[in-house]
């Protein structure tokens, strides 16, 4: 785990609880097929996702398998199209409940840390902290619909906003997808980092008001 990570994931005070689940993890190499695909995964504990509006302890392991991903995996086809998914430790409900304690939106997300060096500040969080990710790509809740948006969060490194798109998804039972085409992201470095999270907004998007719901406590390295 890079430095950089881990002041990520300090940022939540939740988040200390996902360090200690950390015991149990392992990262497979990115491998091709003779598609020309190329694909890298990441497995996850079961069982150390947390729920932290659910009971108001903070501290509710398993009270929300459909947040907690068991593994996950990123795939690059040959005409640069990326495909993610994440297996959760139960089904995802047709109609997931929100949390107590006002949350607003629950997201399934797969990060892209193009640059190791830079954290862009700014959406969709609100605060001047930088995060790793210059790229995002998430399957949303917000208590009525589900939704697709990627975000690209370079424009922030340099005054500008970040560009939102819709993006294709899907939820079959365990798995979560989504698809991003070549064009959205454009050229990027053939290796980069990667990884799986959950979100809880209790605030709304755009703001600090957010929490880790699973973490994944290493990331991938994708075509290392
Ligand atoms: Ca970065």
């Amino acid at each position: 785990m890079t430095r950089s990570t881990i002041r990520w994931t300090l940022a939540g005070c939740v988040a200390l609880a996902a360090l200690g689940a950390a015991a149990m993890f392992c990262v497979a190499p990115a491998t091709a097929d003779e598609t020309g695909s190329v694909t890298s995964t990441v497995t996850d504990p079961v069982g150390d996702s947390y729920f932290p509006f659910s009971t108001g302890d903070n501290q509710s392991p398993h009270a929300a398998p459909f947040l907690g991903f068991v593994g996950a995996r990123l795939t690059r086809k040959a005409n640069g199209d990326f495909e993610m998914q994440m297996e959760m430790a139960s089904p995802v409900p047709a109609e997931p409940p929100l949390p107590q304690n006002g949350v607003k939106e629950i997201w399934w997300f797969w990060i892209f840390d193009l640059d190791p060096a830079t954290r862009p500040s700014g959406y969709p969080w609100k605060g001047a902290n930088g995060r790793p990710p210059e790229f995002m790509v998430c399957v949303r809740w917000d208590g009525a619909a589900f939704s697709g948006t990627a975000i690209d969060r370079r424009p922030l490194l340099t005054g500008g906003e970040a560009i939102v798109h819709s993006v294709p998804f899907s939820i079959d039972g365990t798995k979560v997808r989504a698809c991003l085409a070549h064009e959205l992201i454009g050229d990027i470095p053939a290796s980069f980092g990667w990884g799986p999270f959950t979100f809880l907004w209790k605030g709304p998007v755009e703001s600090e008001g957010v929490h880790f719901a699973d973490y994944c406590e290493t990331g991938g390295v994708f075509n290392p």
